[in-house]
């Protein structure tokens, strides 16, 4: 038999399972995905209540937050932490199910991960709603929050921690039944999402349980700020890349497939992914580059390896273009541009990932900007940099896992998507108020606009700033009334008593055009590239770290709210 017939039968045999997938790893799943939601819905309307402050409408009274701060800590972590996090939970363990066509090694890792995930995030939110943590998804110290925050925070990670257990004992118990099989390459995804991120979480589990905990418990009574913010960006680069890779899975294993096309090469995706596990670390200095007492030439490394890791994004830009194009043009798609409204742009899954896609080339490109030293020193921490991440994560990522969702749900729940037609509306909504909310606020920020800031309180202001203001609230009004609209599908849906069949509604993998077969067998040496990423994080950090250490403990703890 053909390594292609062996791999269809594979696929013959994965789509067979698929109905039966064991309903009691489904079960958290979908607990995990709801939870998530239940993140999105809050953090969001908290995203809202900060576009209004800034054309004076204040709406916080009214929802018994006391702050604009405590309302960004609860946006920032509900949405970058808890949202991200559970629906790269919920949807890796789904689609690895789906990889190998048998479930998961460990029923009980599916249901501790989410029961971690839910545990932190109550006691991190008890710790915010009752205001004993405005210190921002960030929590820099010496800003101090409430022990149960930064054992929430902590929690949550530990829930990624647990799925990638599972990731790893699955893989184990597959190569013990495969033996010389290749990874499938939607099980290498996860893996490598969830290996590059795993190792990127030791700057904050040594920042969060070294020093922060601790300090907090009032065990120690003073801290080292510098030597923790070193800590918090070590994590805190590669986490916008454990948010990005499961969009990068959808559209590299079902878009191609839901649009009539066919991923292009097994092997360059693999590629990606394993650029992504090399390269997401070694670059945090990034959001460094004006601190003082850091050396700029681990600043001029950290500078040059940021455009490494834009190598694997570019990589995907052109694989899922192809994949596009080729759908495209099956369609009736003629010229240059013809094949782009011959797109599905009416399959409510489609559209939103599509306007994701689209809104990315502005967020990378603003990335760029951001990486590019000299032009950093222009747009650090003014509004520019919240204007990047809303067209990356709050865009590019948080519209895509709406659009999984408008699958995934009704095939997690068994019931038929509540309004196509609301889903797509409330896809283009999503994305053209996110558009004109980031113009908003990157012209703000080239106006010197500082970011974390109650901008309509402060007493001070600058020629240029009304505008970037009314930009920002318009587009974050049509941003909310987008995401109003995916709560009533979502909700809808929930409780539609029109039934499907689930399987009926799973998109298809997408068929390589260049298979395993062509694909370097170096990719898949799990042990070896892990070793090269830890070795290539130690070479970027440890010169940056050796300098500060014994750790300088010097500040006492502030409450600034
Ligand atoms: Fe960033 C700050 C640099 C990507 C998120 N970033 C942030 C912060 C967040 C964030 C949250 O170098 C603020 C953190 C804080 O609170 O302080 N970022 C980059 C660079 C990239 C980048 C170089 N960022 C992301 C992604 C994020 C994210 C992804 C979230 C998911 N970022 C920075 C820097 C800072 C920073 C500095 C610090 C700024 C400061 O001073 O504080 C790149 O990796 C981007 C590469 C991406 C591309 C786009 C490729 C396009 C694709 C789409 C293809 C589309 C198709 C559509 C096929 C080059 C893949 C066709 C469709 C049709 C219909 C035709
Ligand atoms: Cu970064």
């Amino acid at each position: 038999m053909t390594g292609a017939a062996i791999s269809l039968q594979r696929e013959a045999a994965a789509e067979e399972a698929v109905t039966a997938y064991p309903a009691a790893q489904l079960r958290p799943i979908r607990w995990q995905l709801l939870l998530g939601f239940a993140g999105l819905l809050i953090g969001g309307y908290m995203g809202l209540l900060q576009a209004l402050e800034r054309i004076g409408v204040d709406l916080y009274k009214i929802s018994e937050i006391k702050t604009y701060y405590q309302g960004l800590t609860l946006h920032g972590v509900l949405l970058a932490l808890v949202f991200t996090f559970t629906f790269a939970n919920a949807f890796t363990q789904y689609m690895t199910i789906r990889a190998y066509g048998r479930p998961l090694a460990s029923t009980a890792l599916v249901h501790a991960s989410f029961l971690t995930a839910l545990l932190g995030v109550v006691l991190a939110g008890y710790a915010i709603l009752t205001n004993q943590a405005s210190v921002l998804f960030t929590f820099y110290p010496p800003m101090k929050a409430h022990p149960l925050f930064y054992l929430g925070a902590a929690l949550l990670v530990v829930s990624t921690w647990l799925v990638l257990a599972n990731l790893l004992l699955t893989l184990r118990a597959f190569r013990r039944d495969n033996p010389g099989e290749r990874i499938p390459l939607i099980a290498y995804m996860g893996l490598f999402n969830y290996l590059m991120w795993t190792i990127a979480t030791v700057g904050i589990a040594v920042e969060v349980l070294g020093f922060l905990l601790p300090w907090s418990l009032g065990w120690v009574s003073t801290t080292d700020p510098q030597l923790n913010r070193i800590l918090f960006w070590l994590t805190g680069h590669p986490i916008v890349y454990f948010w990005l890779l499961p969009a990068y899975m959808s559209w590299y294993a079902l878009i191609p497939g839901q649009v009539g096309g066919k991923l292009y090469s097994d092997g360059l995706t693999r590629l990606t992914f394993l650029l992504f596990l090399l390269f997401s670390i070694p670059v945090g200095l990034h959001h460094q580059f004006t601190d003082p007492g850091i050396p700029p030439a681990m600043k001029a490394i950290h500078a040059v390896l940021t455009f490494v890791v834009f190598v694997p994004s570019m990589i995907t830009a052109f694989s899922v273009m192809a994949a596009l194009e080729m759908g495209g043009r099956k369609a009736g798609g003629k010229g240059v541009l013809g094949w782009i409204p011959k797109l599905p742009w009416r399959e409510p899954s489609v559209a939103a990932q599509l306007l994701a896609m689209l809104t990315f080339f502005l967020g990378g490109a603003t990335g760029l900007i951001n990486a590019s030293y000299t032009m950093n020193l222009t747009v650090h921490n003014t509004a520019f940099v919240p204007g990047h991440f809303h067209l990356t994560v709050g865009t590019a990522v948080a519209l895509t896992f709406m659009g999984i969702a408008y699958w995934f749900v009704p095939y997690l729940t068994g019931r038929q998507l509540f309004s196509r037609r609301l889903a797509i509306a409330q896809a283009w909504f999503w994305a053209i108020g996110a558009l004109i909310f980031a113009r908003g606020q990157i012209q703000g920020g080239l106006d010197a606009m500082p970011r974390r800031t109650a901008i309509g309180s402060a007493t001070y202001s600058l020629p240029g700033w009304d505008v970037s203001n009314w930009f920002t609230a318009v587009g974050g009004v049509i941003m909310a009334i987008g995401g109003v609209l995916f709560f009533i599908v979502l909700i809808g849906t929930l409780f539609n008593p029109k039934r499907i069949d689930p399987a009926t509604v799973e998109p298809v993998l997408s068929e390589p055009i260049h298979g395993p077969k062509d694909t370097w067998k170096a990719f898949d040496r799990v042990g070896l590239w892990v070793i090269v990423s830890i070795a290539l994080m130690l070479i970027a950090y440890l010169p940056v770290i050796i300098p500060y250490l014994p750790a300088n403990m010097t500040s006492p703890p502030i409450k600034v709210w």
